[in-house]
């Protein structure tokens, strides 16, 4: 494991399918400090509960656009000042949240408040030709937010998750023709955003075909900065 001599904030930002959440959960192991949100995982979990905000996000989600970006901003912020996280010691990382310039302003204000900031900032950059295939193969455990791939890392138990034995489920939004859609939003809203935080000097940019290939760069990166 690795231990982190500075308070890592990280965002991680990529393309639909480009291995955020892939790389969250390994991130999570190596390094036993880190704690971690993803917007998409606290959605799903709303949905499944059939809350009221589950309702309203999932008429967004099932067309695959992004929601408003006050009730995403206000999910994700209640959610950070619940925990310690807003303490300048604090070790973490983002995965979904910010999306949007205006996301990314809310977020830098209510840290700043804090006396805290983001200080990394990386994308993973996976060439669109070989995600969707992940997409169309993924499996998720929706409580835990953990992802399983039938080829790349199948469950142990065909259709259960290794750790609680409950049932996988497909997400509404991986079709073909949602990820589409997925993929354009993207498009649009990552642009400006990344010009964003490269104005505050914290973006990285990590390429490669696959989370093999990325996880070392990721760690080694990490390590350099923040790392004995
Ligand atoms: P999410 O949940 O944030 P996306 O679209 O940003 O969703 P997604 O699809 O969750 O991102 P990921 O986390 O980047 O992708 O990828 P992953 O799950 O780790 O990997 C994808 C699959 O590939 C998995 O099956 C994995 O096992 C497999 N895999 C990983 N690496 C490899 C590899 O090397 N090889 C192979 N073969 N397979 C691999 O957002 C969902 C929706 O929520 C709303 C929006 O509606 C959004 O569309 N939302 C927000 N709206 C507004 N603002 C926000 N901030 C929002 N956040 C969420
Ligand atoms: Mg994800």
């Amino acid at each position: 494991t690795t231990q982190l001599l500075k308070p890592l904030r990280l965002l991680l930002l990529g393309a639909p399918g480009s291995g955020k959440g892939t790389q969250t959960s390994r991130l999570l192991k190596e390094i036993p400090q880190l704690s971690s949100i993803s917007s998409g995982d606290i959605l799903r979990q709303e949905i499944k509960s059939e809350s009221e905000l589950g309702r309203e996000a999932a008429t967004y989600i099932v067309q695959g656009k992004l929601l408003p970006d006050v009730l995403i901003t206000r999910l994700v912020t209640f959610r950070l000042s619940a925990l310690t996280w807003l303490k300048p010691s604090a070790a973490w990382l983002l995965d979904g949240f910010p999306r949007t310039t205006t996301q990314a302003l809310a977020l830098d204000e209510l840290l700043k408040q804090h006396d805290a900031d983001l200080n990394l900032v990386v994308e993973l950059d996976v060439p669109e030709s070989v995600i969707l295939e992940r997409i169309e193969n993924r499996y998720v455990h929706v409580p835990s937010g953990r992802v399983y791939n039938l080829q790349y890392n199948p469950p142990k138990v065909p259709g259960l998750d290794d750790i609680t034995g409950e049932p996988l489920t497909k997400r509404l939004d991986d079709t073909a023709q949602v990820f589409k859609k997925r993929l354009e939003e993207y498009n649009k809203t990552n642009e400006p955003l990344k010009k964003y935080y490269e104005r505050s000097g914290v973006l990285s940019t990590i390429s490669g075909e696959t989370s093999d290939i990325i996880f070392p760069k990721l760690l080694n990166l990490i390590t350099s900065q923040f790392g004995d």
